[in-house]
């Protein structure tokens, strides 16, 4: 590993601490006071963090099978001191995730394929940060030399073209765009165009978030779907659905209707700063089958980072 590469890791690790404080500090508030005056992690020192674990966004499922891991150790061992717990909740959190074959990314990475740029579709309610997030994504596939273009594919409000357009200047990158309330897909489909005119190697769509019901919105995304598939044969090639952490067990429930209504190939989750509710990434990573790709930690260009569980864990745990 090259000497910058070490700071820019140092880097990334800094920020995600800092972007994890308030979820730790919550979190470890509430298992100091849970171990207050015991030595030993017993029964009810277990019921308490069982507790404080599904408070703190883990959810049910995944919290359940830590408590398993960790009853199975202390049965184990016979005596496991409190202060141990901090190192065994570390290791088992790890375990479980290790369990899982994604989240080991360390860099941002686009696909070749043979059939022109690699084409990500962003969807995802409204306000969840799916412009910032392509921003984001922009700017660490430009800062790699790629040739990025951008769909301005939310049509609904005049204000999300302009936001993206914002993010394309900052960038440096071109967009492609309509008037407020033209057809997304055709949008969609005349960026694809451009895209593979332009020789791009990515291009990045945004979607509404909002639309008059949910069954408008899973058809209009759908029917984008379709129109890309007139242009790029095999688009999108990845579809990124943005969950705002912040909102905790809610994420969780975007989650699962959204992959119940369209296919979904990864997630996104974003708003992790300034939040209590950061432990719903350890949830979420156990319990869908589409992987984490991205945190938000910040609402800086900079402020993306390539989920890597063992990072995060270690993070979280510090
Ligand atoms: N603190 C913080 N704020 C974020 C993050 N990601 C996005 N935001 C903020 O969240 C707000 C909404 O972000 P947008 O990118 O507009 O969300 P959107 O999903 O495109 O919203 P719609 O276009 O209305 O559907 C903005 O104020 C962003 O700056 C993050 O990781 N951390
Ligand atoms: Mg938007």
């Amino acid at each position: 590993m090259s000497f910058f590469k070490k700071i820019f890791n140092k880097e990334k690790k800094e920020t995600l601490d800092k972007g994890l404080e308030k979820s730790k500090t919550t979190f470890f508030d509430k298992l100091n006071k849970a171990v207050a005056g015991k030595s030993k992690v017993d029964d009810s020192v277990l019921d308490n963090l069982e507790e404080i674990l599904v408070s703190s966004d883990v959810g049910v499922t995944t919290t359940l099978k830590i408590i398993d891991r960790i009853e199975a150790r202390v049965a184990q061992d016979k005596y496991v001191g409190t202060g141990e717990l901090n190192k065994i909740l570390r290791e088992e959190i790890a375990g479980l995730l290790s369990e899982i074959d994604s989240g080991n990314a360390t860099d941002f990475v686009v696909p070749k394929h043979t059939t022109g740029p690699h084409v990500i579709m962003v969807v995802g309610v409204n306000g969840v940060g799916k412009t910032t997030t392509i921003g984001k994504l922009a700017h660490q596939f430009k800062s790699q030399g790629l040739n990025v273009v951008l769909g301005a594919a939310d049509t609904f409000r005049a204000a999300a073209i302009d936001q993206l357009q914002v993010w394309a200047d900052r960038t440096g990158v071109p967009i492609v765009k309509q008037e407020m309330g033209s057809d997304p897909a055709s949008v969609a489909f005349d960026t694809l165009q451009s895209g593979l005119n332009q020789n791009a190697d990515v291009i990045i769509i945004d979607t509404a978030g909002r639309l008059h019901n949910k069954v408008n919105l899973m058809n209009e995304l759908t029917k984008v779907k379709r129109v890309m598939q007139k242009v790029i044969t095999d688009a999108p090639h990845d579809v990124l659905l943005v969950l705002d952490g912040s909102t905790g067990q809610n994420a969780f429930e975007q989650a699962k209707q959204f992959t119940a209504a369209t296919e979904v190939t990864s997630l996104a989750v974003t708003k992790l700063d300034g939040t209590a509710k950061g432990g719903v990434v350890i949830g979420i990573s156990d319990q869908f089958q589409i992987p984490v790709k991205y945190i938000g930690v910040g609402e800086g260009i900079d402020d993306l980072q390539v989920f890597n569980k063992f990072e995060f864990v270690d993070s979280f745990f510090k």
